[in-house]
């Protein structure tokens, strides 16, 4: 699908300590279109966590696709990935057209209302390597995105808007330094789907 993807040069956000390019507008299809064929389509998951000997149902569902091989751990969680599909195998690689970078993995978040969520959170389990390069593609309702500083407290955070459609990349020392999350919103939100793109090193 190489004419659905713009190819305008993305936008490096400034935050110190970490390495972040924004395409706003990456997918050019109908965003919505993808965003209904993926929440139809998709085997969701809704995964448990276990926080101070409490079991709760992450605020949100998921699916994990991969090649064989990209077993990871997630908050605790071992996901054996299911294989690809056409779909998913053809953003991957217009995803790594416009990075520069492999990936082995994806996986899906899907935000059904703006009561579900996703704590904040650094990627830097260590099959992701020492500087995860992870690519971030976004469709339907835009939602809010936090970066906060792991250790210093009064580096400004940053707050951003993932519009439907966009493409952010996060790499080099980001995992290191900053955690991100999607927070819960207040106003009615609609569906949203995020895809993360990752590399599982073996
Ligand atoms: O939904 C998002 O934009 C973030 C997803 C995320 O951080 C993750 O899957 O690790
Ligand atoms: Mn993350």
């Amino acid at each position: 699908m190489p004419d659905l993807f713009s190819d305008d040069a993305g936008e490096e956000l400034p935050l110190p300590g970490a390495d972040l390019v924004l395409w706003r507008d990456f997918y050019t299809g109908s965003a919505d279109g993808l965003l209904a064929q993926l929440v139809a389509a998709t085997p969701w998951k809704s995964e448990h966590i276990t926080v101070w000997g409490k079991t709760h149902p992450q605020p949100r569902l998921v699916a994990w696709y991969g090649d064989p091989e990209a077993v990871y751990t997630y908050s605790g969680m071992r996901m054996q990935p299911q294989p690809w599909t056409q779909l998913l195998r053809d953003l991957k690689d217009s995803v790594e057209q416009r990075c520069g970078a492999r990936f082995n993995s994806v996986l899906l978040n899907y935000y059904r209302g703006e009561r579900d969520s996703m704590g904040l959170h650094a990627d830097d389990e260590p099959e992701l390597g020492p500087e995860p390069v992870i690519a971030s593609l976004s469709l339907g309702e835009e939602r809010r995105f936090h970066l906060r500083h792991r250790r210093d407290k009064s580096q400004p955070g940053l707050s951003l808007r993932l519009p439907s459609g966009s493409l952010l990349l996060m790499r080099g020392a980001t995992q290191a330094n900053w955690k991100h999350g999607i927070p819960k919103e207040s106003r009615p939100c609609g569906p949203r789907v995020n895809l993360t793109f990752r590399r599982i090193l073996r």
